[in-house]
């Protein structure tokens, strides 16, 4: 299993200017990967683009992008042209993720985010992202990327609230490219049931997980289903990421833009020092019950 964690843990703000700092702290704290949001990407100049590669050398990390679209790349339009609007601009995401060395972006990548205008006109969207989505699944594959569409709660999209959902567009479209991303976090709000949402997906469409408290703060012990999920995913033999994306900060874009942090979600005067060690924590916590529910599956085969 690898490990991920999101930038946004340690800003309040979605993106920044300043990722290979980001690259070697996820190493220190132990992690795998690193996760970023895609917007910045496309403006990049080479110089950042160097330092960011050479950092992942450095640090043997994993680059993953994440991110929503807004109504300007609404790949779901009904209107055509906005619609081919937005596949071309995806396209030249995808070519933005490959100068990154980015082999997996994940988020609301399969409509516009947060926008219910059509909620009443859901089989059209669908057909409308299904189109686009060939296109794009194409696309990545040629450069090697999976393109995962997140399954999130009902306040942030009308259309792919559950697995099921999930899974009906990914036939719709039809591509090895065009997979899915669970997050606990919003599986908690929709599902019936956490783990057999996990195996709706399966091994093969499943390509990220993310994980989050049920108030999104770090994974911790409480009244999360983490051993269910964590069950299900070992049962399915997952073993690609699991991501962390706590959303703990307010006074930013990461409050402002879709996280809605109202309320500071850190204790009082924690620093640096102290978020590397509540990640390092909530690490350890997730291993544990990772490892645990491998070593039962091994007992019982
Ligand atoms: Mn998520």
């Amino acid at each position: 299993m690898k490990y991920g964690i999101c930038y946004c843990y340690w800003n309040k703000n979605w993106e920044g200017n300043d990722y290979p700092k980001y690259i070697e702290r996820a190493r220190r704290c132990g992690f795998d990967g690193l996760e970023i949001v895609f917007g910045r990407m496309l403006y990049m100049e080479k110089p950042e683009i160097d330092e960011i590669l050479a950092a992942c050398r450095e640090y043997d990390i994993e680059l993953y992008a994440t991110g929503g679209f807004g109504k300007d790349m609404d790949v779901a339009a009904l209107d055509e042209g906005e619609r081919e609007r937005a596949v071309e601009k995806s396209l030249r995401y995808l070519e933005a993720f490959n100068r990154l060395g980015i082999r997996n972006f994940s988020g609301d990548n399969y409509g516009a985010w947060g926008d219910f205008e059509h909620a009443d006109k859901k089989e059209q969207l669908f057909e409308q992202a299904a189109k686009s989505l060939r296109v794009i699944g194409r696309a990545a594959g040629d450069l090697g990327v999976s393109w995962n569409m997140e399954v999130v709660n009902r306040f942030e999209t009308c259309m792919l609230n559950t697995a099921d959902e999930a899974m009906k567009l990914v036939r719709m479209v039809d591509d090895p490219n065009v997979n899915v991303i669970l997050d606990i976090f919003h599986s908690m709000i929709e599902e019936n049931d956490i783990a057999a949402a996990i195996r709706t997906v399966g091994k093969e469409r499943l390509m990220h997980y993310h994980l989050g408290s049920n108030n999104r703060r770090l994974p911790q012990p409480g009244f999360m289903p983490w051993e269910d999920a964590f069950g299900a995913l070992a049962g399915i033999g997952y073993d690609r990421c699991l991501s962390f994306e706590p959303l703990v900060w307010s006074g930013g874009t990461v409050a402002t833009v879709g996280g809605c942090v109202w309320r500071d979600m850190l204790p009082a005067g924690t620093d640096d020092a102290e978020m590397d060690r509540m990640l390092k924590e909530s690490l350890a916590f997730v291993k544990g019950i990772v490892e645990k529910k491998q070593n039962e599956l091994a007992q019982a085969h």
